[in-house]
């Protein structure tokens, strides 16, 4: 159990390097922006960095799309700012994770540049490339997946008269895997910034690497129309050779992490992807929970209320699926998703506080290692802007789409407005300032204007705010890292506002009860008497507890 300490009991913080502090006023953050609130990490006491991409990149995607995957992003700063960067961060004792996006690049990178110029060029091989179908309708692309940004898959390039696929945007060629030296120069790439000292990698996509050979269409789809292809794509036939031989050439014998996020997937893929003896990943971040409030549709099909009842389910199944051999992440949020306390709590002014620190309590309590997204710290909110105001290609893309469907403009901002990823982008409020002191300049995103109300600097000064209490949750994780190994059961399942757990490791016992709701609760039964309450959102009770007020959170110890 030695190897591996530091992120099985580590505090994940996820910096957006883009929205988190811009030091020379183009309104966008940088690099410099993070070393000077290196302090300002340690002081809320996380133990790992986890930076979105900071490479070479025409920012399609912002970063996603890698033109340069061993240089620095230009707007972010320099070669030499990184190191300063890694170096102040392990001067405090915090390692630091870098994004490893493979699953594709940017279209702009070197080697789809030269891909794209004939058939027999010795990069063609790096992408995957097929012609177009003949029909009686005209040239099809070669399959009809659906993008997740919307679209085919495919893109016609005119230079060949080829499509070339890409699952993601069409400025993000997705790499041929099956191709020997496109595998060699990513190990190469990883294993040249292990040598500069990073300490993990949290891998895009990762379990999208292999295509199934043949790259057959969805079947019973109109002709014409598009499906979602995953079968073709999810967990594909070589994802673990490819994910053993990685973890051969570049991972084995370093005292590194790797966390795969991993889209679409089960407990039972998932133990391959991280179980113990399987030579692949450390930990996994699947997103099971991030659909909770979809419809059928999903993502844009919002379903409220969401369940707890759900929750518990999947947060369980994942617990106990990989107890003892694999290794769970835990969170409300990434740069990809609405703000928590927006989504899953009350951002009303009453309840803001109080129901994002119940929240807080979850992740920073349960069986694995707790993730925080910046501006979580501090209850940041969703904001709702016209469309004109909003940078994501994801959210731009599909409105498109559905208006070019003929859909009424007006009917789909109030998906965007609660779904959109722009939402965890705008940038971080960290005082009363104009630009909520981001940026001196024009902010490359709009700033939440509820920032005069919710900042850093108002959080840091008053006791009892949403920072102090992650600061205090924190905290207690650190001083009980047995609540990362833990095993659980959940009192209440079924329960639509109680959360309720007991956790047990060894000889240690906690209970956690959360309300997720904005009215009180009276409790099936009185909870098991405590030893002693650690912690609490409200005063810490004094006697038996009978009920629990609104987005009331409690931590104890059990005999
Ligand atoms: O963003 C999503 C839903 O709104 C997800 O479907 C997301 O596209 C998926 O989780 C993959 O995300 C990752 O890869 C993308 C990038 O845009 C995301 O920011 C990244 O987290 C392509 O690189
Ligand atoms: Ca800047």
């Amino acid at each position: 159990r030695e190897h591996g300490r530091w992120w099985r009991e580590g505090i994940v913080y996820q910096i957006y390097p883009r929205s988190f502090l811009d030091t020379n006023g183009d309104g966008i953050g940088d690099l410099r922006g993070i070393i000077n609130k290196l302090d300002y990490l340690q002081a809320l006491g996380i133990t790992i960095v986890w930076l979105n991409p900071i490479y070479a990149s025409p920012n399609d995607d912002n970063g996603y799309d890698i033109s340069d995957y061993e240089s620095i992003m230009a707007e972010f700063g320099t070669m030499a700012d990184f190191e300063e960067l890694l170096h102040g961060l392990h001067e405090r004792g915090i390692r630091l994770i870098m994004d490893l996006v493979v699953n594709h690049s940017s279209d702009e990178h070197a080697w789809f540049v030269e891909s794209r110029r004939s058939r027999d060029n010795p990069h063609r091989d790096f992408y995957i490339w097929r012609d177009g179908v003949d029909t009686p309708a005209g040239e099809q692309p070669p399959n009809n997946w659906r993008s997740f940004f919307s679209g085919s898959t495919w893109e016609k390039d005119a230079a060949t008269g080829q499509y070339y696929l890409h699952l993601f945007s069409r400025k993000q060629p997705d790499l041929n895997w099956e191709h020997p030296p496109v595998r060699e120069a990513v190990y190469d790439m990883m294993n040249r910034w292990f040598d500069m000292g990073i300490d993990g990698f949290r891998m895009d996509v990762i379990n999208l690497l292999s295509k199934v050979p043949g790259l057959p269409s969805v079947p019973d789809t109109p002709p014409g129309e598009l499906a979602w292809g995953g079968r073709y794509f999810v967990n594909g036939p070589r994802l673990h050779e490819f994910l053993q031989e990685m973890h051969q050439r570049t991972l084995a014998g370093r005292d590194v992490m790797t966390v795969g996020e991993c889209v679409a997937v089960d407990v039972a893929e998932g133990r391959k992807l991280v179980g113990q003896d399987r030579g692949e990943l450390d930990m996994i971040f699947q997103m099971e929970h991030m659909d909770l409030d979809s419809g059928p549709l999903g993502k844009w099909d919002i379903k409220q209320p969401w369940s707890r009842a759900e929750l518990k389910s999947i947060l369980g199944r994942w617990i106990q699926g990989l107890h003892g051999d694999g290794w769970n992440s835990q969170f409300w949020t990434n740069h990809d998703q609405p703000r928590t306390v927006s989504r899953f709590g009350n951002d009303s002014p009453e309840w803001r506080e109080k129901s994002a620190l119940a929240l807080a309590a979850l992740p920073l309590t349960l069986p694995g290692t707790p993730y925080i997204y910046q501006g979580d710290e501090i209850g940041m909110t969703n904001v709702a802007f016209p469309i004109e105001d909003y940078r994501d290609l994801e959210t731009l893309n599909w409105y498109r789409e559905e208006v070019a469907r003929g859909r009424d403009p007006a009917a789909l901002m109030p998906a965007i407005h609660f779904k959109s990823r722009d939402n965890a982008r705008t940038p971080m409020q960290w005082d009363d300032s104009a630009q909520a002191g981001f940026t001196s300049g024009t902010p490359w995103l709009r700033i939440n204007p509820d920032y005069a109300q919710i900042n850093v600097a108002e959080a840091m000064a008053r006791p009892g705010s949403v920072w102090h209490g992650f600061r205090e949750l924190i905290e207690l994780r650190k001083a009980n890292p047995g609540l990362a190994y833990a095993e659980l059961t959940w009192l209440w399942p079924e329960h639509e506002a109680l959360v309720v757990f007991r956790s047990r490791h060894q000889q240690q016992n906690w209970l956690i009860a959360l309300n997720l709701h904005n009215e009180p609760q009276t409790l099936p039964t009185e909870l098991p008497p405590v030893e002693l309450w650690l912690w609490s959102n409200e005063p810490l009770p004094s006697g038996p507890v009978q009920s629990l007020a609104p987005w009331q959170a409690l931590v104890g110890q059990l005999p």
